[in-house]
């Protein structure tokens, strides 16, 4: 009964760097499915697929309210055949059949099951289920070898599969500054990622630091850690420097133990037997992923607009970078490939006027 003519046309520009996406999603259902489509592609080695669902999904995220009918999505980038499919079913028929059968299908709840284990990856997981592997249980029984990381997700499988919450993300984040500030006075730390973006929830936290002379010290209170040094070195003037103790680790993917609420005030200590057998009833402590990224001050505003995420609104700026400006972006620099120079920020703000880009707060980085 509604004129097609006085259907709202949205308007969309292609790169999600150039729009603002905030975290009231109008469109969940049809986000969920597409992300579903991509979460599946990219764990069946798909990565263009992903890719494509993913844009598809940022593009109704951005759109300020519920898509009706698909004829409102005529002229919107990023919405392939595929994706429009997927639209139009969930539109006319309550579901997707596509998205309905990969979320029954052996295969896909394998892959789940399995990379949900931290340290777990598409390939790995894509091998144990060749060798018969579909669950957590089978997993322990086939005598697989592990690595550490492997071993650790296992153990904390329970507790990494709970969303953290802003508080824990807080309580995490004074623990980690006090050890932080008692190697590196001045040193300092910002909460990066989803709660920078406003996420009340994550699957994990992720600080980035502002930059240590010295190994952090915060042995006790992890359970798993693996570093990664810096690599990066500017070339700027030839021959690359050689790495000094400044950039010791760059990022460290750990597993953080974190005292439940009313204990957190008292300090903790190194794990003890007893705590690795605690029973979930009587937990202390539980399981919290976080990620810490190291930069020098010269590459804070790198480090922090790179580690922000969404993941797509980077891969986007990149893009942009690469393809509109002749520019090469990383969590480390912004190289103008024209002039033959790296080119120095220190705030976000002014790595977006490189860009000819209108600033983007990190509330509004959700694609
Ligand atoms: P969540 O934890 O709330 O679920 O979401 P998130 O905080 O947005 O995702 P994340 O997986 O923790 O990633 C946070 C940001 O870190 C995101 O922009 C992607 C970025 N990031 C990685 N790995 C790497 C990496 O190896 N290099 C760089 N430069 N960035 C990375 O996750
Ligand atoms: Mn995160
Ligand atoms: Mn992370």
């Amino acid at each position: 009964q509604i004129d097609e003519a006085e259907v709202v046309a949205f308007s969309v520009p292609s790169y999600a760097c150039l729009r603002r996406t905030t975290l009231d999603n109008h469109n969940p259902v049809l986000t969920d499915a597409l992300s579903l489509l991509a979460e599946n592609a990219e764990l069946s080695d798909e990565d263009g697929r992903g890719v494509a669902f993913r844009r598809a999904a940022a593009v109704l995220k951005a759109l300020p309210e519920p898509v009706t009918g698909v004829t409102q999505l005529r002229g919107l980038p990023c919405l392939g055949g595929h994706s429009l499919r997927v639209i139009r079913d969930i539109l006319e028929n309550g579901a997707s059949s596509e998205v309905e059968f990969t979320k029954q299908s052996e295969r896909f709840k394998a892959l789940k099951v399995l990379t949900d284990i931290f340290g777990v990856g598409a390939k790995t997981a894509e091998r144990w289920i060749r060798d018969g592997i579909h669950s957590l249980h089978q997993l322990q029984e086939s005598g697989q070898t592990l690595n550490r990381a492997q071993q650790a997700g296992l153990e904390h499988y329970d507790d990494l599969k709970q969303p953290v919450t802003k508080a824990e993300a807080d309580a995490i984040g004074e623990i980690v500054e006090e050890a932080v500030v008692s190697v590196l006075p001045g040193a300092q730390i910002t909460l990066i990622g989803g709660f920078r973006r406003g996420k009340l929830t994550g699957h994990d936290v992720d600080f980035l630091i502002t930059h240590p002379e010295e190994v952090l010290s915060l042995q006790g209170f992890l359970l798993y850690q693996k570093t990664t040094r810096n690599s990066y070195l500017e070339a700027k003037d030839g021959p690359a420097r050689p790495a000094s103790n400044m950039d010791r680790f760059e990022r460290c993917f750990s597993i953080f133990k974190l005292a439940d609420a009313e204990k957190r005030g008292t300090k903790q200590t190194e794990n003890t037997p007893e705590d690795t057998c605690r029973l979930a009833a009587h937990s202390r402590w539980r399981a919290v992923r976080v990620d810490l990224v190291v930069s020098p001050i010269s590459q804070f505003a790198f480090a922090l607009l790179g580690w922000t995420g969404s993941k797509l609104f980077e891969r986007e700026l990149r893009r942009w970078a690469g393809h509109e400006k002749a520019m090469s972006l990383s969590s480390h620099a912004l190289y103008d490939n024209k002039q033959g120079r790296y080119l120095k920020a220190t705030s976000e703000e002014e790595i977006f006027t490189y860009l000819g880009l209108e600033y983007i707060p990190p509330s509004e980085r959700n694609a």
